[in-house]
């Protein structure tokens, strides 16, 4: 059997460590970091509650991960992720207290009320979702590379997805596509160790994640996703090559969840003791503590930016319950495309061209 992946070995190792940013930079960083952990931690207490319904999935312990790759990106860029995207849409921009009705199923939620938990949505943000199908938004990710191809636009994407997902069929044939059309993609696998209750190495036959891609033309590297700057540095990487080389990438994040896979889960395949050794290294802790090395953040100023973290969930909590579900008469829209909503040969009859069917080349 492949040796697992030990916290703390091998990722970050030799190299010198990354750069702290500018004060404001890093200050921001740790915040958004603190305010995905402490929202986090308030939507699993109001899932007990029964104020938020079907699935809920939390991102505690990966939020290194998912901050440091999200500011490489340019506002232009677009992001995509999974089941487990509450952090993502935040650290995109999107208020907590959106993000937070959107779970108790209100009109006020960023996908208003419709979608919950798994299906995060914020277009204006470039926000590209919230998936359920593990591995699903692989070919949708190549989608937004060949379009920003096809409009000539700069826009480069990054696809987050988990290790159980790298299994999927869609991930050969994402990979595939992606080399021979040469699209801005870049593919982050976080790597949190399991798929569910199965270890990486009971469910992947190469445990070396980055390598996955090779065989289809997309070369890999790894950060140390429990590391805000190398996942920063390693993934503006690989931005660059896919934005300006025209070539995908994959990076592999190495992380863990401390919470279960979703709200119901026993936690019978791995021990306490495995989830303690992981949380010695504890993202924002260690951030917060390098921070405070360089002389970036004062002694006591983690605390502060942790009160208004709380504070701010406090708001979002306030707002969502203040927020109204949406009215049993609206239950059926936004499910259908109707008539003339979307201009194309699709949406007419095109046996009765007096129906309105556009002129070839129109209605793209
Ligand atoms: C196609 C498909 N198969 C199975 C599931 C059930 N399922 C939900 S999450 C999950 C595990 C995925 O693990 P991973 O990709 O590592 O992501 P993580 O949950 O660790 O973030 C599975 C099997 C699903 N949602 N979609
Ligand atoms: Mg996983």
């Amino acid at each position: 059997m492949a040796e697992r992946v030990a916290p703390a070995e091998e990722h970050g190792g030799d190299e010198p460590p990354a750069a702290v940013p500018e004060p404001e930079v890093a200050r921001e960083w740790l915040s958004t970091m603190m305010l995905i952990r402490r929202f986090e931690e308030r939507a699993g207490e109001m899932y007990a509650k029964a104020k938020i319904g079907g699935f809920l999935h939390l991102s505690i312990g990966e939020e290194a991960t998912i901050v440091g790759s999200a500011r490489a990106l340019r506002d232009e860029d677009y992001l995509i992720s999974t089941y487990r995207s509450h952090g993502h849409a935040i650290v995109r921009g999107t208020p907590p207290e959106n993000v937070m009705a959107e779970l108790f199923g209100r009109v006020d939620g960023c996908s208003r009320g419709r979608g919950g938990s798994m299906h995060m949505f914020d277009l204006q943000r470039r926000f590209m979702g919230g998936y359920g199908i593990v591995g699903g938004n692989l070919p949708i990710a190549a989608g937004f590379g060949l379009a920003a191809d096809y409009l000539g636009s700069e826009a480069a994407t990054l696809c987050t997805f988990g290790d159980g997902a790298s299994n999927q069929g869609t991930f050969g044939e994402t990979m595939n596509l992606a080399a021979l059309w040469h699209l801005p993609v870049v593919f982050l696998v976080t790597n949190n160790q399991f798929g569910m209750g199965t270890a990486l190495e009971r469910h992947s036959a190469v445990t070396d994640l980055r390598v996955k891609g090779e065989g289809f033309g997309v070369p890999g590297v790894r950060c140390d996703g429990m590391d805000v700057l190398d996942t920063y540095s390693v993934v503006s990487e690989a931005l660059r090559v896919a934005r300006e080389d025209r070539r995908p990438m994959l990076v592999e994040a190495v992380t863990y969840r401390f919470r279960g896979h979703s709200m119901a889960d026993p936690e019978e395949y791995r021990t306490k003791e495995q989830v303690e050794q992981w949380r010695l290294r504890d993202p924002i802790d260690q951030f917060a503590l390098r921070l405070r090395e360089a002389g970036a953040i004062g002694a006591d100023e983690a605390r502060r930016l942790d009160a208004d973290a709380i504070a701010r969930v406090d708001a979002a909590v306030a707002f969502a319950d203040a927020s109204p579900l949406p009215e049993p008469d609206s239950l059926y829209d936004d499910v259908y495309v109707l008539g003339d909503q979307v201009r194309g040969w699709y949406s007419v009859d095109t046996t009765h061209p007096e129906s309105g069917a556009p002129e070839p080349g129109e209605g793209r």
